[in-house]
């Protein structure tokens, strides 16, 4: 039989983005079951070509369902995912809950699907939208020359902050527009923008805001520490260096990052460039002379990771530089959840 579905948090950034690839993705699932928040109930959305009504978040709303995706707050997701596993769902949860949790496994399809049947607590974890850009090209370079040290620097969308973000950018933009002196002088952009900031310590518009995420010890955002363990996770790596720095950029959607590779053996630009070209999840862009780079403004609304500027570094055989972006709403979040449920249907055609 084909499974139920639920998406929790339908109706937020990412909800929409997933209600996009269910109903372009070859189809897994019978039922389809939309679930948010009080304020959203009753809320028509399209999905496969059928107009669904979404439905309050209650406990009765996960009886019949097989797999629920959560694409919701941290505190919600921690409160509920549990709550659909008891009612009998295997839960996918893209907040940061679980991630880090022992009995959780973090599953990025393209480099650890086997982990899906590891879930002691019938909970599944989506890695950080940051995390999953750079990982998916990682890990074939890993493959090949054997990842000793990462250090990254990140450069975010501000959809990452969900559509507040978006709005909040859009509104700053326009306050800006026009003014040719803005930006030259202390001070006269966050005039200009004022006081309202949405979701971010300082203006995004004709600027870069070196913080994502909250203070965690000794001066490291939240979003670093994530880089960090996340990868560190996914490709079983405990005592993997990472070091990096999280930025806001004025981007909508696209999170890109610079990463400095330290590998086991030494490297050579061309063949990370094979390892690249025939990686799952990975699309090689790498033609600086015809000005052919990895942004934002290509990537958004497609799947793979955009990879190019790779360089051996000029003072380490061991070492690469590169430069990737992705789609931070799609495999950055409800792709790789997706993707994730996918590998669970074929449990449930036996059943
Ligand atoms: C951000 N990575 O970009 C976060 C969202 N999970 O803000």
């Amino acid at each position: 039989r084909l499974p139920t579905l639920a998406v929790v948090g339908a109706t937020g950034a990412v909800g929409t983005v997933m209600l996009e690839l269910l109903s372009a993705r070859k189809n897994h699932w019978g039922e389809i079951r939309l679930i948010a928040s009080a304020r959203s109930v009753g809320r028509k959305l399209a999905c496969r070509g059928e107009e669904l009504t979404v439905r309050e978040l209650s406990a009765e709303a996960f009886d019949g369902v097989d797999v629920a995706m959560f694409d919701v707050p941290d505190e919600v997701s921690a409160q509920w995912a549990p709550i659909a596993v008891e009612r009998g769902a295997i839960a996918v949860d893209n907040s940061g809950a679980f991630r880090m949790d022992r009995d959780v496994p973090l599953v990025v399809p393209e480099i650890n699907p086997e982990q899906v049947r590891n879930r002691p607590k019938g909970i599944i974890a989506n890695a950080n939208c940051t995390t999953l850009a750079m990982i998916v090209a990682i890990a074939p370079l890993h493959r090949e020359y054997a990842l000793r040290e990462l250090v990254l620097a990140s450069y975010q969308a501000v959809s990452g902050a969900g559509q507040v973000g978006v709005d909040t950018l859009h509104d700053q933009l326009s306050k800006v527009a026009g003014d040719r002196a803005l930006g030259s002088r202390p001070g006269n952009v966050r005039q200009a923008v004022g006081d309202d900031l949405g979701p971010f310590p300082a203006p995004l518009a004709l600027n870069v805001v070196p913080w994502a995420g909250s203070l965690a010890d000794a001066g490291w955002s939240t979003e670093e520490l994530k880089m960090r363990n996340e990868t560190r996770k996914i490709l079983g790596l405990p005592d993997l260096k990472v070091s990096a720095t999280c930025v806001r950029v004025p981007v909508v959607t696209g999170h890109s990052v610079a990463v400095h590779a330290v590998f086991g053996s030494e490297v050579d630009a061309e063949g990370a460039r094979e390892a690249l070209r025939n990686a799952p999840g990975v699309i090689l862009v790498d033609d600086p002379a015809e000005g052919e780079f990895p942004m934002p403004i290509d990537a958004v609304g497609t799947d793979p990771s955009w990879v190019g500027r790779i360089r051996r570094s000029m003072d380490d055989p061991r070492a690469l530089d590169l430069f990737v972006t992705g789609d931070n709403l799609r495999k950055g979040a409800a792709l790789n959840t997706a993707q994730i449920a996918e590998l669970l249907a074929p449990e449930f055609a036996a059943r």
